[in-house]
């Protein structure tokens, strides 16, 4: 029998198979760096030297709190909270607070690690971070939504602040849980900072900010294309989701000349093979921000099709866009794309693409480039709102526009210069996560062995 060398890779995620148990999207996310980062460690033995991968994934704090609070009846409820502060070599934690059935320890570890490297691709100062709860905003009442965010708020005040941990929205929390969960930080402080991101613009929100993640998106999509001498117009695009992100997706894509065809929700989607126009948007912001109603309404408001159950990914399409949640789109799906002719898969979700999909991607020369490359719009429109609280001034929507496409563009060429292959094609998955490593990395160096 030949003895097989383990490698590298397989012992370090033994190592944190052992140390996380059951943290499978933990896992999941680790692995996808362990295996761009780990071959590029070996070639610096400065950071193999400082251990910096193995502190990487050791968050530097996590709080888990209980959420008490009472229904429009007058039940007595009870949620876990949790903010999981991974590492602020670069800047404060920085990062979204999600509100779902599904939220695990894992989860947020697993989107508190992407974060990290997101915010460091951004080239802002800021570290990274993640929270929430597995409190489900979905059919509760404003008023329930506001005494659940007040309570949650009672506990994370303390471990927060403009300079310490600043976190934003995520899924199920939106403009309505940013203000009640500002308002009650100012309650308790008696001070008025730019500790939350995301917020309104009547009390220190940026413009363009419910956008960016959206639009970001499509910025980072037109420099893939853009760099094969191609462009969106005229494309259809497979769009999941139909919450903050995907709104802007489909709206931005419209407005460089792609044909959006579909959105779910996590009952369905839809398939309007005529493609989703400015005036349909529109119905949509409005059923899914105001009425906070189910995607199939637009399929009966329209008359096109509706898949109760399914995700948009076997329907014929040039560009897929994954906005919805992690793990959306599997090896099967990544077949039927590659089958159908799909030349273009870019994450506006974090981690939606299973790794079995994404080897099948790139086996199949089917450009993809991930989450924390091509979403980090959001958190780094993010970065410009702490910037406009700490001068005390807004910019107009023009200026932080062309703020975040600079900063995508920035973000494109990171992935060109860590993941340029020798045949000149990219692989914006190994770019994005050595470009992201590098600056922590450096940071951590330089700042010891804390
Ligand atoms: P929203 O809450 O606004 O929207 C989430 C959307 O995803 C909804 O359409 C929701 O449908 C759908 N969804 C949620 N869970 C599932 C599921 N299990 N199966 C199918 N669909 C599901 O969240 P966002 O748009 O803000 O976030 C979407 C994704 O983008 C997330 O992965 C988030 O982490 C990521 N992201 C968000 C950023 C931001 O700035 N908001 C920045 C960067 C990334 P339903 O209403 O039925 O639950
Ligand atoms: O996943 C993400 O980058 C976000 N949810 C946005 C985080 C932020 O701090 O704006």
């Amino acid at each position: 029998m030949i003895a097989t060398k383990e490698s590298a890779i397989d012992k370090f995620m033994k190592m944190v198979e052992q140390r996380n148990p059951a943290q499978t999207e933990f896992h999941q996310a680790v692995y996808e760096v362990a295996l761009a980062v780990i071959p590029f460690i070996e070639q610096h033995p400065e950071y193999q030297k400082a251990n910096i991968l193995e502190r990487m994934i050791e968050a530097e704090r996590i709080l888990i709190f209980r959420v008490p609070w009472m229904d429009d009846a007058g039940n007595f409820r009870v949620n876990r909270g949790y903010r999981v502060q991974m590492n602020n070599a670069i800047g404060p934690y920085k990062g979204g607070l999600r509100f779902h059935p599904n939220v695990t320890l894992s989860v947020l570890k697993f989107l508190a690690f992407e974060q990290v490297f997101k915010n460091s691709l951004t080239t802002l100062p800021m570290g990274g971070g993640k929270g929430g709860s597995d409190f489900d905003p979905k059919g509760k009442s404003d008023n329930e939504v506001m005494r659940f965010c007040q309570s949650f708020m009672t506990e994370l005040f303390r471990h927060i602040g403009k300079d310490t941990d600043i976190p934003a929205g995520d899924i199920g929390v939106g403009s309505r849980e940013i203000g009640f969960l500002f308002g009650q930080f100012k309650r308790l402080t008696n001070e008025f900072t730019g500790v939350l991101t995301g917020k309104g613009f009547a009390y220190g929100g940026s413009l363009i900010r419910p956008e960016a993640t959206g639009y970001g998106l499509l910025f980072f999509v037109d420099e893939m294309l853009k760099l094969k001498g191609d462009s969106i117009k005229g494309k259809k695009v497979l769009i999941s989701g139909s919450g903050n992100v995907a709104q802007y997706a489909i709206e931005k894509t419209i407005a460089f000349g792609g044909i959006p065809i579909t959105a779910s929700d996590s009952d369905g989607f839809i398939y309007d093979p005529k493609g989703i126009t400015t005036e349909k948007l529109a119905f949509l912001f409005d059923l899914k921000n105001n009425r906070r109603g189910r995607i199939v309404e637009y399929a009966e408001k329209f008359g096109c099709e509706y898949f109760e159950g399914e995700r948009p990914w076997k329907i014929p399409a040039d560009v897929a866009l994954p906005c919805a949640v992690q793990n959306e789109l599997n090896e099967d799906d990544a077949q039927m794309l590659v089958d159908n002719g799909c030349r273009l898969v870019a994450e506006g979700a974090n981690m939606p693409t299973t790794p079995a999909a994404i080897a099948l991607l790139q086996r199949n020369g089917i450009l993809y480039a991930p989450g924390k490359a091509t979403n980090a719009g959001g958190v780094a429109v993010s970065g410009l709102e702490m910037s406009q609280n700490s001068v005390r001034l807004f910019w107009t929507r023009e200026e932080v526009e062309n703020r975040l496409k600079g900063i995508m563009q920035k973000i494109h060429e990171q992935c060109i210069a860590y993941g340029k292959n020798a045949d000149g094609s990219i692989d914006y998955l190994r770019g994005a996560n050595i470009g992201g490593f590098v600056r922590v990395a450096d940071a951590m160096l330089a700042e010891g062995h804390v």
